[in-house]
């Protein structure tokens, strides 16, 4: 069996998604996902000019070979374009042994552990009320988690994940279109004064059941996390994410002898050896990666391998740009994992993406349902494929009122 040919698409209704479909000479063909928020260009290009050229003509029933090959063979190992424009290979060819197999991907993985897997919303509001309210129509929808971001009295700008405008079609993504970023202004002093007092109030409106997640954003420093932690310890959060940049591996452990919140970090890592040392210290309880931006099926099962070792569970990162290909390979990954914890899950659920992208996966009461279809159980429809193209756009800059640059 061989690989004949691979085509890159990009391009989608309001986001940039980079879909690899690789053809075979049996017929099968299989899908993979490439998208990275803001970079989309870079990991086309490294798909069409070296990865497609060296899959013509391989097997891709090995998709253990061909991820070394990619991986070894780059020499210059690892980062985020490399890693992402591997795991789209790695999914579409997981895609096709699945179908050749005739099963759901799921089975190949070791079968399903259980029936739905939780999931969590993302509630904003530009205030407390706002955000209250955001929070009950969730609820409402049957969710059972909740991630909340409030924008905050003061604060020079809107901040990250916090919604401009209120009603029922609020959506936290504003304008990210242009290639000169956007820039936010962050008020650290502002954030630890206001948000653990928010949040008390959340968990006492909403009751002990409701699942709470906060995303920091990478915004703190060590002790500045630490002191935040312990302030939002009797709120019972299920998550606090981000509470620091992620590059530093050693940045929790004032945290970890301080306070006993969750701690879920990993969305912008793109190996096991960004979170290797976090994993074996235990100073996560989730690890975030997400199976397109971490190298594929191949790797990013190694890391909940690992992280299952040391009693870090799964909590794959889903934010809205993320395909629906990413979501669905995630959603079988899901389905296995023995420790599984939660899946963040924004897929824009418009008619136009499924349109593009259709399946059988489904959503209900706040669990996330895996297709039996074989393969990935997500197609991709060529004819409205056509309807879109890339339109440049960008993630914001975040800095401090001095003018100092922060992190997003
Ligand atoms: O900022 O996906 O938890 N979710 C997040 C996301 C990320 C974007 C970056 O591409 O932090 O909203
Ligand atoms: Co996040």
């Amino acid at each position: 069996m061989k690989i004949t040919d691979a085509k890159v698409f990009l391009g989608g209704p309001g986001k940039n998604y980079v879909t690899l479909k690789i053809m075979t000479d049996q017929g099968v063909y299989g899908l993979g996902d490439a998208t990275i928020n803001g970079r989309e260009t870079l990991t086309a290009a490294y798909l069409t000019d070296y990865l497609i050229p060296n899959l013509i003509g391989k097997d891709p029933r090995n998709t253990e070979d061909i991820w070394q090959f990619f991986y070894r063979g780059a020499y210059f190992r690892r980062g985020p374009l490399a890693m992402t424009a591997f795991a789209a290979v790695d999914i579409a060819l997981w895609d096709i042994k699945a179908k050749l197999a005739g099963m759901p991907l799921y089975q190949l993985l070791g079968g399903k552990s259980r029936e739905g897997a939780l999931v969590y919303a993302h509630a904003t509001g530009s205030d407390l009320e706002d955000l209250m309210d955001s929070i009950a129509y969730y609820v409402e929808q049957g969710y059972k988690a909740v991630r909340v971001q409030c924008g905050m009295p003061g604060m020079p700008s809107a901040s990250y994940g916090v919604a401009e405008g209120k009603g029922q079609n609020r959506n936290y993504i504003t304008d990210f279109s242009g290639i000169i970023p956007k820039e936010e202004i962050w008020d650290t002093d502002r954030y630890m004064r206001f948000m653990p007092g928010a949040l008390a109030e959340i968990r006492d409106r909403f009751g002990p059941d409701l699942k709470i997640l906060h995303d920091v954003h990478h915004r703190l420093l060590p002790r500045e996390a630490a002191e935040f932690a312990k302030a939002v310890e009797p709120v019972r959060l299920y998550w606090l994410e981000d509470p620091t940049p992620a590059d530093d591996q050693d940045a929790l452990k004032l945290l970890r002898q301080h306070s006993t919140v969750p701690i879920a970090i990993g969305e912008v890592f793109n190996s096991i050896w960004d979170c290797n040392k976090l994993i074996e210290n235990e100073m996560i309880d989730f690890i975030r990666v997400a199976v397109t931006h971490a190298g594929g099926i191949t790797h990013t099962r190694r890391i909940v391998d690992l992280a299952g070792m040391h009693n870090v569970r799964t909590g794959f990162h889903g934010a809205p740009s993320h395909s629906p290909i990413c979501m669905a390979a995630q959603a079988h990954l899901n389905a296995w994992a023995p420790n599984f914890g939660i899946q963040e899950y924004l897929v824009l659920g418009t008619p136009e993406c499924d349109a593009l992208f259709p399946s059988e996966h489904f959503l209900r009461d706040g669990f996330f349902h895996v297709s039996d279809a074989p393969g990935l159980g997500v197609d991709f429809d060529e004819t409205e494929a056509a309807r879109y193209s890339y339109s440049p756009g960008s993630l914001p800059v975040a800095r401090l009122t001095d003018g100092t640059l922060w992190n997003y």
